[in-house]
This record gives C-alpha cells, structure tokens and sequence, in this order.
C-alpha cells in the first residue's frame, strides 16, 4: 500500500490562490475554489449514498465542473467512468452494463440521453450542476496509489470494448514522468482541448494539481479560440491529436508562435513526415509521442534535444518505463520490427472482467501493446503499424470487429468486411464490403440503420457490394484483398 495525500487537498494547501483552471471567456478558478466546488459535490453524492469503491459514469464535454467532479469522485473514492460523449445510447448502455455502473452524472445538455439511458440500465442520476450542501463533510486525507480510480474503456479486436483499470499510481506516475522529460516551467499554461472522456485530455488535469499549474479548458477544439490562446492568453503547453496540428498549422500560416511557447504535446495515434517537416519549418516544437489508455497517457515522448534528429520517431521511454520489440518471443535487434511490449507503473493492471484478455495481454508485468515498431540504434522508438486492423479516425479509434458485427445484425446483410482507407480530412475512415442477402438493401438504408448503433465517427463513409467476401480456408477474412480491390478501383 502507498498512501499520499489527496492530491488536491495538498495542492490547495501548497498553493491556494494559484490559478487551476481558466475558461474561455476569461472566468477562473483558484486551487481552493476547485477544492471547495469538489468537495462540495462529493458530499452531495455522499448524501446520495455514494461511497468508496462505487462505479459511477460521467457524460459531459469539457467543463469546469466536468472537473470538479472527477475530483469529487476522487474525495468520495469512487471508479469514475468517463463515457465518450459521441457514442450512440446502444453503445454507452453496453458500457453502463459491463461496467456494473450504479451513479450517472451528465451535463445538462445530455439530459435527454441520460433519461434514455434510466429505461435501459437502472442507477440514480445527477446533473453536473454544482452542489452547494448546507456542511462540507470530511473525506479521507489520503488516497491509496494502488486503488482503481477509473475505468475507461477502449475498442477491441473482438467485438466489444474493454474497460481499462487505471490506479491513482497510474496518473502519479504518468504526471510526474511528462515533467521528468518536459520539465516543470513557473509560466507554464497548458492547454487541455482533448475531451476529458479520454485520457490525452483527462491526464492534463492531473498534471495542473501535482505540478501547480493552471489548465486553459476549452470546450472543445475551437480552432480561432485554440489559436487565439497561444497568441495571446500565455498558452505554453498544447496536447493535439494529428488532425488537430494540420488545422492549426494552416491556421499560423507564415506568423510564428511566441517564444514563451514550448511545447506541442503529439499523441492518440501516426502523423506524416511532411506535417512534421512542416512544424520544423515554423519552429513550432512538436514533441510526439506514443501512449495509449492503458498506460494513461504517454508512454515514449521525444525529448527536446531529438526533435531535429529524429523525426518520425516516437523518441523513448519516459522515465519509469521500459519498452522492448519482441517477435516469436523473441527480442528484436536493432532497427528489426516486432511487437511493442511495454512496463512500468503507469501501465494497467488490466482490464476489468476480461481474464481471457487480461491472460493474452499481460505477462511478467510485460503488457502486449499489438502495435508494431522497431527501435534504432540510439534506443528511439518508431512505430510502423497499429495494434490489429486499429483504424484512428481523427484521434478516435475504430475497430472493424465492432463495425462488422453490428453489421451482421442489421436486416439484408449476408456478410461484412470492414477496412480502413486514408482520407484527407480524418486520416483514415472505415469503408465496409457488404454481400446482401436480397436487392432491398441499399448503401443508404445499410447506413442509415448502422448509424442507429454505431457513433458517427465509426460509420463507414462508403458501402461496396461483393458477391463473395475474400476468406481463406479458415473462413478468416483476408483484409489486404479488400485493400487490393480498392486500390484496383472498388467495385
Ligand atoms: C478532432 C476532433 C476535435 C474533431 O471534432 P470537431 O471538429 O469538434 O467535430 P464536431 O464539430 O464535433 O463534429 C463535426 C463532424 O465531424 C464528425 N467527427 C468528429 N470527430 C470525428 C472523428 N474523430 N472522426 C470522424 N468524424 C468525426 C462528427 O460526427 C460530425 O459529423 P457530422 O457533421 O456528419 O454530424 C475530435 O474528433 C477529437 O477531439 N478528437 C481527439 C480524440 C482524442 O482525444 N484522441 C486521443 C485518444 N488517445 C489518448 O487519449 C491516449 C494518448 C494520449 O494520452 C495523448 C493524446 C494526444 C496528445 C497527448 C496525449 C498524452 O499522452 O498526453
Ligand atoms: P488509445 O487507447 O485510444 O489511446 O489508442 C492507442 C493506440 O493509438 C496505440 O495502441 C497505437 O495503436 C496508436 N498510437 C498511439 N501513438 C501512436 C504513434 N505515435 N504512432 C502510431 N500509432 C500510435
Ligand atoms: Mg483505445
Ligand atoms: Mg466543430
Ligand atoms: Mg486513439
């Protein structure tokens, strides 16, 4: 067991008038004020009889008191489950389900899919509206690195997401080793636009309570607001996804950023060689990284020194971590490519009810990442290829197992193969292969329907009729053929 203080209470005792959390129209928030509003919240879901170790969800876009309360779940010691605001309710109620959740918090604008939701899955519901108790009970002055403080879920190969177990420990770790590698400035402001739900975005709040540093929360990726911030507001640190770097590169256009700016945090998924080439030219410092869920943000980060010299490189292992390319269990040489396994304390302990998983993912502390890549001679690392048949969809990722087998449900359809293919403005989109059981079905009445169950950003952009879907001897869907059709011209 390793105890430490609750880590806003400490920080509101550190530094009390410090500024945690600055919104767009100016209006701020001290790391007392914070304290206060989420302490407040936590003895209103005390109130509730929530207490430690319950599964409580949480469906709000970026918001203050999206803020205040993860921390107040953190005050009462509940798992927090932050729910992807783009899901479908089919989608969000499957993980209300496997998720054993009893509490649901929304933000006003999701009332309406929060009372949806009572008709599917039962637990009490609250608005994230701030709570103003009559008394401010006491909480637990410390917290436990060990204990589970949020489940957050993530696509799988097979069909169903899985729920990531991430500990305090996982997020102590996570924070402390992004400052080992970028280092803690006194005029630091970092820029937190990722959505909360994921944890590109959620560990930046973790980083402003540990380091003492305010956080400019935007609502969403507002890209006049975002640019704005880093003119003019004494933005420091931006965390983007590739899509997000392309728009405001367009956006800088021939200016420059000010100097004060020194970080541009890349993470969630590839970026080409050009926009990075790109980035170099307007000296915009591009720090890329490779992270997943299940190691609660960052994993590799290349350092400022590499930047130049190693480009297209996710750079190394930040600091607690190590990292090793292995094939037929083996470990690679230098520059051969093989499997990413990755260790250290910000990784998982595992996924939530899925031993199966659990027992393919994890050996020896060692977690099997799935994604491929090589590391060169000086210990960089790059990544070559993503976990099986992964499709990242401006930053979100999609996996053709969850398309196709919504797919298959769906009226007409015979059989489904699903591919990812490169696209301007995403990245990559999913297209599907579709065999039809009769003429009835059209691209339009199949996407029309999928859409009842699948968030937006999984629908394939593209339906293609097949008499026969490519399959080897074992049935298995040979992938590459759908690729090679289209790269002959579709059908
Ligand atoms: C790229 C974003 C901002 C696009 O959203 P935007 O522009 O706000 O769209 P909307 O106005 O909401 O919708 C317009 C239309 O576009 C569709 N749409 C929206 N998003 C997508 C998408 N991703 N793919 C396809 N379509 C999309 C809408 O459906 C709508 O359609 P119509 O008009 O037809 O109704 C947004 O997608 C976004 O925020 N993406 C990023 C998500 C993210 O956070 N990914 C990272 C996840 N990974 C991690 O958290 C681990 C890595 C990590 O920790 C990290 C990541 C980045 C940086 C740093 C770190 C770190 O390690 O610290
Ligand atoms: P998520 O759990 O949503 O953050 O997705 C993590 C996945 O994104 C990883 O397992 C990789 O497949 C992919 N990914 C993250 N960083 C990179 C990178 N630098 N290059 C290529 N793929 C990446
Ligand atoms: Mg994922
Ligand atoms: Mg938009
Ligand atoms: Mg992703």
């Amino acid at each position: 067991m390793t105890m430490m203080p609750n880590w806003l209470d400490k920080r509101a005792y550190l530094t009390p008038n410090l500024e945690a959390i600055v919104l767009k129209n100016g209006e701020s928030y001290t790391f007392k004020q914070l304290q206060n509003d989420s302490k407040a919240y936590a003895t209103f879901l005390s109130q509730q009889g929530f207490k430690k170790g319950d599964h409580i969800a949480v469906l709000s876009s970026n918001c203050y008191e999206f803020a205040v309360v993860v921390h107040a779940l953190h005050y009462i010691g509940a798992v927090a489950f932050l729910l992807n605001t783009r899901l479908t309710t089919g989608e969000l109620v499957f993980q209300l389900e496997d998720g054993e959740v009893s509490g649901f918090i929304y933000h006003p604008t999701y009332e309406n899919t929060a009372k949806e939701l009572l008709n599917h899955h039962p637990f009490s519901i609250f608005s994230t509206n701030l709570k103003k108790p009559e008394e401010i009970i006491e909480f637990p002055s410390e917290i436990n690195l060990e204990d589970v403080s949020h489940i957050l879920y993530t696509s799988g190969t097979t069909g169903h997401p899985k729920g990531v177990q991430l500990t305090y420990g996982n997020h102590y770790w996570s924070a402390t080793s992004s400052a080992l590698n970028l280092g803690i400035d006194e005029k630091d402001r970092w820029l937190l636009s990722l959505p909360m739900f994921h944890v590109g975005g959620l560990s930046i709040l973790y980083r402003s309570v540990i380091y003492g540093m305010p956080v400019h929360l935007h609502e969403k990726f507002d890209l006049e607001a975002i640019h704005h911030d880093i003119m003019e507001g004494g933005v420091t640190i931006v965390s983007v996804v590739t899509v997000m770097l392309e728009q405001l590169m367009e956006r800088l256009g021939s200016d420059l950023y000010p100097d004060s700016f020194r970080c541009m945090l890349l993470g969630g998924g590839p970026a080409p060689k050009v926009l990075l080439e790109q980035c170099q030219q307007k000296q915009v410092p591009v720090y890329q990284s490779y992270g997943m869920t299940e190691t609660a943000s960052q994993f590799c980060t290349l350092d400022k020194g590499s930047m130049l010299s190693k480009i297209g490189s996710s750079g190394k292992p930040l600091f607690p971590g190590q990292l090793k390319i292995v094939e037929n269990n083996q470990e690679c040489s230098v520059n051969e490519v093989g499997e990413i396994e990755v260790k250290g304390p910000n990784v998982t302990k595992g996924y939530w009810k899925r031993p199966e998983a659990n027992d393919k993912t994890f050996q020896d502390g060692w977690l099997k990442t799935g994604d491929l890549g090589y590391l060169d001679e000086d210990g960089f690392l790059y990544v070559v290829d993503r976990r099986k048949d992964l499709i990242i969809s401006g930053g979100e990722n999609v996996y053709p197992a969850e398309i196709e087998s919504i797919f298959k449900g769906l009226e007409g359809i015979e059989d489904v193969g699903v591919v990812g293919v490169k696209d301007e403005r995403w990245g990559e989109v999913p297209v599907a292969f579709v065999v039809k059981k009769n003429n009835a079905v059209t691209a339009e009445t199949i996407l029309h329907d999928a859409s009842q169950y699948l968030a937006k950003y999984k629908v394939p952009k593209k339906v293609y009729f097949l008499e026969e879907l490519p399959r080897n001897a074992s049935r298995k869907l040979q992938r590459h053929k759908l690729l090679e059709l289209l790269e002959g011209g579709g059908s």
